[in-house]
């Protein structure tokens, strides 16, 4: 429980979420939906500690086979990295939006059409916004744009195409019921009604993260609980899951993002941070039980806290 409640208590959204459920705000719906062992590596040349405070994978800002890392640090500032695939390290990163401090990031795709993909981000109000990028690693922040409100209180994670009308969905745990629902997107920049519940009595999850883990063609969902076990949930292809397996322990000691492929063999990966050092490493993928690869360590020094 010790790395769980530090983990908490370093996560200020996620603290920020228990209590606004606490606060009973339970159960309300956003207002839109009317609508192994680590293999030593060279890290990048880090100009600043890059205090971790939020993390997502997303799929390429510029288009590129490899998807992104994303990371927001201490002082608010929006950092993009990009796994080299020679040293298998995270290359020199690329700030790409100030005053970020407490959003939620979310890497969707591209959620409004244009064929670039973009970045959702929710603050601590409960409000989404929405930064259309520019299709060369960036956003436009000018185009900015609030896409729903009433967020607080979920625990959201990109989740892929969950529908299969060919548009990127949300997918949101609600902290208290343990809810969990899609929420399907237009492809326009916004949401389509209605959301659909595919679990419920999830209250142990603390991070999720979704991809089609295992390639069958289902969308796939793996959550860690409070005892740092990792869960894997198999999609049906039909808004349910298969019976939970567990395929890993001892995460409680990370922040994990996932959700997108950042090594480029078509495999949703997961990043993990360790929060007590620093270190950042790249679980792959394998295509097979869900189960994930010997991790690599991709990045250090990412601590700060
Ligand atoms: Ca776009
Ligand atoms: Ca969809
Ligand atoms: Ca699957
Ligand atoms: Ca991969």
């Amino acid at each position: 429980m010790k790395t769980s409640r530090l983990r908490t208590l370093l996560s200020l959204f996620g603290t920020a979420t228990l209590l606004l459920g606490m606060l009973g705000l339970a159960g309300t719906e956003p207002a839109q939906a009317a609508g192994g062992q680590g293999v030593e590596l060279v890290a990048p040349p880090f100009t600043r500690k890059p205090y971790f405070h939020r993390m997502t994978l997303t799929p390429s800002l510029s288009g590129a086979k490899r998807g992104d890392v994303l990371l927001i640090d201490t002082e608010g500032d929006l950092w993009r990295y990009t796994l080299d695939a020679k040293s298998i390290s995270l290359t020199p990163r690329v700030r790409i939006g100030t005053g970020w401090y407490g959003l939620w990031i979310i890497g969707p795709g591209d959620w409004d059409g244009d064929g670039k993909a973009d970045i959702i981000a929710v603050d601590y109000k409960g409000n989404m916004y929405l930064y259309p990028g520019n299709g060369n690693g960036g956003l436009v922040a000018s185009k900015k744009k609030q896409i729903g409100s009433g967020w607080t209180g979920y625990k959201l994670t990109a989740v892929g195409d969950w529908t299969k009308d060919g548009k990127p969905d949300l997918l949101a745990c609600h902290g208290v019921t343990g809810d969990v629902w899609v929420y399907p997107g237009d492809g326009k920049g916004g949401f389509k009604s209605p959301r659909i519940r595919v679990a419920s009595g999830w209250n142990y999850v603390v991070p999720m993260r979704a991809g089609d883990v295992n390639k069958d063609g289902n969308l796939d969902i793996w959550t860690d609980d409070w005892n740092s076990n990792l869960w894997m949930h198999a999609g049906t292809g039909n808004n349910t899951f298969r019976p939970r397996v567990q395929v890993g322990s001892g995460w409680g000691t990370y922040d994990e993002a996932g959700g997108a492929d950042i090594n480029g063999d078509g495999l949703y990966d997961i990043v993990a941070m360790n929060w007590a050092n620093g270190n950042v490493y790249l679980y792959p993928g394998t295509g097979t039980k869900g189960e994930f690869g010997a991790r690599s360590l991709i990045a250090a020094g990412w601590d700060g806290y």
